[in-house]
């Protein structure tokens, strides 16, 4: 896999949470953004782990003409019994597009890893792996890590412009850099 995001934001742990993991204004503006469209979810709920889980469905759009406009996706976000509020929050999500060419062979999985580091900072940390749930032909593998790849990437990166514009707002004027 491969660590997208890495880096202390001037933003409390238990903000940062809010902020990716609840049904947020920034969240909102963000997924606008990216045009992803038609979000439902639940809310957390207590899992048989001890932890707390959602499931979030919406539409992406992908706009290649080799892929398509569109395709449906399903969210798995499961939250480690071990997060702490205002401390440690570990969650993985599963994400399985449906519409995309060879969709039963792979999913993705992305770690979100945030600690507090002091009242008002935390440290965010995503981890991103394609995983595959049978083992496609040599050459479509590569195309399926390729796209994936690459759309990550996109997507993580933006994601991290957004946190720090966010940040840059939420402390003007705090007078503590
Ligand atoms: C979530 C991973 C792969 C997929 C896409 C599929 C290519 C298929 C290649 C061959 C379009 C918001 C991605 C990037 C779409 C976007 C997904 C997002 C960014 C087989 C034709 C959606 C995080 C996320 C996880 C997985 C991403 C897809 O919060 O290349």
């Amino acid at each position: 896999g491969r660590l997208y995001v890495n880096r202390v934001f001037h933003i409390s742990a238990e903000k940062m949470f809010e902020l990716l993991f609840t049904d947020s204004d920034f969240i909102r503006r963000f997924m606008s953004e990216r045009k992803i469209t038609g979000m439902v979810a639940t809310p957390w709920k207590k899992d048989s782990s001890g932890g707390q889980r959602r499931t979030l469905n919406y539409t992406i759009t992908i706009s290649n003409p080799l892929i398509g406009k569109f395709s449906t996706a399903t969210e798995t976000q499961a939250m480690n019994k071990d997060s702490q509020e205002g401390q440690y929050y570990l969650v993985d999500a599963e994400v399985f597009t449906h519409d995309v060419p060879y969709h039963d062979y792979f999913y993705t999985l992305n770690r979100y890893c945030i600690i507090r580091s002091s009242r008002r900072r935390c440290r965010l940390r995503i981890y991103t792996d394609v995983k595959y749930k049978k083992q496609p032909w040599g050459l479509v593998k590569s195309f399926i890590t390729k796209n994936s790849w690459s759309g990550l990437e996109d997507y993580f990166r933006h994601l991290e412009t957004e946190l720090l514009e966010e940040e840059a707002e939420l402390n003007q004027g705090s007078g503590d850099p």
